[in-house]
C-alpha cells in the first residue's frame, strides 16, 4: 500500500499525479502545514527538514522524501516501463535532466519566494530578493517554453513523467511570477492541467 503524507498546493502533487496516471492505488493523509507540526519531534522522525511530500511503501518497508525520486521510484516499480525512455537511451538521458532541472533549477528559486515570505513577513520581506527569485524562476519558464514550441510534451508526443515534474514547477510558477507564464509555455499548461489524472491529483 502507497500513502503519502501531503498537504494542499505542494510538492506531493507530482507522485500523486503519478498514480492517478497509472492507476495505482494509493491513500492520502493531509498533515497540518503549520510552523509547528513540521518542527514537531514526531514529524521530523519522518521527514528529516520537516518537509512534505512523504511517500510510505509498505510492500517494500519504505520512506521517502524527495518528491521527484519518488515519481521515478513509482514507475520503476509499477510503472511496467510505462512514461519513460529505456534506461540508458539518450532519451532517457533528456528525461533525468528535464526531471532534474524541474525540482533543483526551476523550482528551487520559486520555493524561495514562498520560504522567504515565511520567514520574513510584512515589511520585513526583502522585496529584491523576492524579484530576484521570480527574475531565475522567469528565466526557467522561459527554456521550458522554447524547448516545447514544436513539441506537445517535453519528449516529443509522448507524455513522460517528466511532463508530472515540470508541470508542478509551472503550476508553482503561475502562481509566484509577477508577469505570469509566458505566452510561450501557456499552451504546454494548458495541455497539462487539463489532463483527467492532473485534475483528481489536485482536487
Ligand atoms: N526537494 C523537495 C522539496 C520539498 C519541499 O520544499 N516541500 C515544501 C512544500 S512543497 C515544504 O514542505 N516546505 C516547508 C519548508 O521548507 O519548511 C521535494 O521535491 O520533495
Amino acid at each position: 500500500m502507497i500513502r503519502f503524507y501531503h498537504a494542499p498546493g505542494t510538492r506531493g502533487i507530482r507522485p500523486i499525479w503519478l498514480c492517478e496516471e497509472l492507476g495505482i492505488d494509493y491513500g492520502v493523509e493531509m498533515i497540518e502545514f503549520t510552523k509547528e507540526f513540521r518542527a514537531s519531534p514526531a514529524w521530523r522522525k519522518i521527514s528529516p527538514l520537516g518537509k512534505v511530500p512523504v511517500l510510505v511503501d509498505t510492500a517494500d518497508d519504505l520512506l521517502m522524501y524527495e518528491s521527484c525520486a519518488m515519481v521515478q521510484y513509482l514507475l520503476d516499480r509499477y510503472g511496467n516501463g510505462q512514461l519513460q525512455p529505456q534506461l540508458g537511451t539518450p532519451e532517457h538521458a533528456i528525461y533525468q535532466q528535464w526531471n532534474w532541472f524541474a525540482e533543483s533549477t526551476f523550482a528551487r528559486p520559486l520555493g524561495e519566494i514562498v520560504n522567504h515570505g515565511r520567514e520574513f513577513p510584512g515589511e520585513n520581506l526583502i522585496p529584491a530578493v523576492v524579484a530576484e527569485m521570480q527574475n531565475r524562476g522567469e528565466q526557467c519558464a522561459i527554456a521550458v517554453g522554447e524547448a516545447i514550441a514544436d513539441k506537445a510534451f517535453i519528449l516529443g508526443d509522448n507524455f513522460s513523467a517528466a511532463d508530472i515534474n515540470l508541470g508542478y514547477s509551472i503550476m508553482l510558477a503561475e502562481r509566484f511570477l509577477s508577469n505570469g507564464l509566458p505566452e510561450s509555455i501557456k499552451p504546454y499548461w494548458q495541455r497539462l492541467s487539463s489532463r483527467p489524472a492532473f485534475i483528481r491529483a489536485t482536487r
